[in-house]
């Protein structure tokens, strides 16, 4: 790493002695006084080109440039050979960043240059997205396929305005983005009154409640550090998204003092493990408790979670519960009982594992009276929560949940701790109680064959009928890609049938939820996690509400033109229909029956033609498929294009859930 950055910090004082005609001709060609231009270098310290004269001179500072602030330029000074951009792109590169999603505007254009032209648009290579909402929920699907964030980077002001929902989203569900936002700092420097609307003294004061870190380097050796700073906050867990405003100036102006800039280099933080006396306490309630149960959520951060997960359960023959904010448990697995939460009522013992919301994981809750809630443990279960959610809290947005109670609450990363835990178990586990967990975990099996039975029997309710169940929509798709190496990566609101009935086996196979239940998310989201498995050759698959595709369809022409391979499944049932659920509900409750409840709720006349959208966009579309018979034909063909490399989009008419 040290080599590295020695060789990095060479590059650029290089650069900075050797003007790259070629690069910066565009500057030149338009104003300046062609060859001497051309031929003048330009030395990035204290030292400033004269147009008028084509050489160079020492900067004065005083009255030479208050003169100039109140007679015209005579001609466009601009002449530079390097910009602090350069520098930015290349403290990029060390941090091996490969995109950079972005909505283009003037308060980057001088970072955006220099990627492209300095960068070579590789490491970061630009993404370009319609909607800043996109770039964020890209980043967010995309680390967590790949294991590291992505940088977006927004338009002073407004661009981050529309970033907001999606940096929520990524920032509940805790996963590492690096937002960026261009601002112009000193007021002299703003020209047109869009940038005075578009600058800001604190930019990120209005996502600071749901980043980690944010900062507005000054300097480029500032940028330098906060780069590198900001990274490592992202990255350590918890993780969240983090945000750096970028002056223009900073960006577009040639690099002064070369020499003395230095890219730190990156150490990566070890996730803190839970304390080894807490964990044998843990292992021993775990060991001795005759119906021990684990809940986990965003357990596994690398894919080597879940096979710990599977050592700890296999060796307890113990039920998980999986509420599915990660790949965390496979879904076959007779030790799972997701789908089987009478589990917790017979618990003795709850084991919750990067629990994001414990008490409505433990809790009832009714709101159709008033609003109640009711334990479902028993009163005497022994509570021990193992996370990193006490590590790390903020006081506005309420993302916390209700205060559960605990009997043991071990702070420290729950993957990062397991393997100490396992091996306290272990040393726990003699002849006699591996007899009796093996008992149990026959019984488990059992009961969970039984689970699946009964799923694979209820998915066969209306199986012709019109709308599309959704069982059906989810077994037909199972049967055509339950072959190849897939990766699901999206779901619409309460599809559980894919959980219940495929076997999801794989780290990649399931990408989590959005966190913050932000609508708007499943497709870009889906689409950055697309990206992600692109280089490995995954057939990427998501299904999506439609009133979820309604906020960002622009999403499909990013997935075009970036030629991202990926079967989107249209989830149509013409409405928004969990708030449809609930307005009924509501109808009902005060006694007015439903007639009014889809006025508000519906996503019909007109309906929306999902397929032809898709197709304005660049982007296969097949449907709206209304006959089961259908079904089948069109997902073959959809994802036979798919396999070509491009995106492809399924419109199902399904029935509500
Ligand atoms: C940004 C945002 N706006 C509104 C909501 C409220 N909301 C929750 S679910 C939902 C319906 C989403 O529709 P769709 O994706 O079609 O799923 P469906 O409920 O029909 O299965 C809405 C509007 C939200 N969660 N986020
Ligand atoms: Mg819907």
């Amino acid at each position: 790493m040290a080599s590295d950055t020695a060789s990095r910090e060479g590059t650029m004082s290089k650069r900075s002695n050797l003007p790259d005609a070629g690069r910066r001709n565009f500057l030149k060609g338009a104003t300046l006084a062609g060859a001497a231009a051309l031929t003048t270098p330009v030395a990035a310290n204290t030292q400033i080109s004269d147009p008028s004269k084509g050489s160079t001179k020492a900067a004065v500072p005083g009255p030479r440039f208050a003169a100039a602030e109140t007679m015209p330029p005579s001609k466009d000074p601009i002449s530079q050979t390097t910009s602090g951009g350069d520098f930015m792109v290349d403290v990029f590169k060390t941090l091996d960043i490969d995109y950079l999603a972005m909505n283009c505007a003037s308060s980057f254009r001088g970072l955006h240059e220099a990627v492209l032209n300095h960068g070579g648009n590789t490491k970061p290579e630009i993404l370009t997205c319609p909607h800043e909402e996109i770039a964020v929920h890209m980043a967010q699907g995309y680390a967590k396929i790949e294991g590291k964030p992505m940088a977006m980077i927004c338009h002073g002001v407004v661009g981050l305005q529309h970033a907001t929902m999606a940096m929520y989203n990524a920032w509940c569900d805790r996963v590492p983005v690096i937002v960026m936002g261009g601002n112009i700092i000193e007021a002299n420097k703003r020209g047109t009154y869009p940038e005075w609307v578009h600058a800001a003294i604190d930019p990120s004061a209005i996502v600071r409640d749901f980043v980690k870190w944010d900062d507005q380097p000054t300097s480029l050796q500032h940028f330098a550090e906060s780069a590198v700073r900001a990274y490592k906050i992202a990255t350590t867990p918890p993780m969240a998204p983090v945000m750096l405003s970028l002056d223009a100036e900073l960006q577009e102006n040639p690099i002064s003092e070369a020499e003395t800039l230095r890219i730190p280099k990156l150490s990566k933080v070890i996730p803190p493990q839970g304390d080894s006396a807490a964990l044998a306490e843990l292992a021993k309630m775990l060991v001795a408790a005759d119906n021990p149960v684990i809940i986990c959520d965003r357990m596994a951060r690398t894919p080597a979670g879940m096979g710990r997960l599977v050592e700890l359960a296999e060796t307890l023959q113990c039920a998980v519960v999986d509420n599915g904010g990660r790949m965390n448990f496979p879904s076959r697995h007779p030790l799972n009982h997701s789908f089987r939460r009478i589990v917790i009522a017979q618990a003795d013992v709850i084991l919750a594992l990067e629990v994001n919301d414990l008490f409505g994981s433990l809790n009832a809750f009714n709101d159709r009276i008033v609003r109640a809630t009711r334990p479902t443990y028993k009163k005497d279960t022994k509570i021990v929560t193992l996370g990193s959610r006490d590590l790390y809290m903020k006081a506005n947005y309420q993302d916390f949940g209700r205060y559960q109670e605990a009997d043991l609450t071990i702070a420290g990363d729950a993957e990062a701790s397991l393997p100490t835990l396992i091996e306290q178990v272990k040393r726990l586990v003699d002849d006699g109680k591996k007899s009796a967990f093996a008992a149990r975990g026959k019984k488990l099996a059992a009961a969970k064959l039984a689970v699946v039975e009964r799923a694979k029997s209820d998915a066969t309710i209306g199986w012709d009928a019109s709308p599309i169940t959704t069982a059906r929509m989810c077994a037909e798709v199972y049967g055509q890609i339950k072959d190849e190496d897939w990766s699901l990566v999206g779901s619409s609101i309460r599809l559980t049938w894919p959980h219940r009935l495929w076997n999801i086996d794989k780290p990649y196979r399931w990408n989590g939820l959005s966190g913050g239940f932000g609508v708007g998310h499943n497709l870009p989201a889906s689409l950055g996690a697309a990206l992600a498995n692109k280089k490995h050759g995954r057939l990427t698959l998501a299904f999506g509400g439609d009133g979820d595709f309604m906020f960002v369809p622009s999403t499909l022409w990013t997935a075009a033109h970036h030629r991202i391979p990926m079967l989107y499944i249209v989830h149509n049932n013409r409405a928004y229909h969990q708030e449809y659920m609930y307005l009924q509900a509501m109808a009902a409750r005060h006694g007015r029956g439903i007639t009014n409840t889809d006025i508000g709720t519906t996503i019909k006349d007109p309906n929306v033609d999902y397929a032809t959208i898709a197709r304005g966009f660049g982007v296969y579309g097949e449907g709206p498929i209304i006959d089961p018979k259908d079904l089948g034909p069109a997902l073959k063909r959809a994802i036979a294009m798919v396999k070509t490399g491009q995106p492809a989009l399924v419109d199902v008419v399904c029935d509500p859930r």
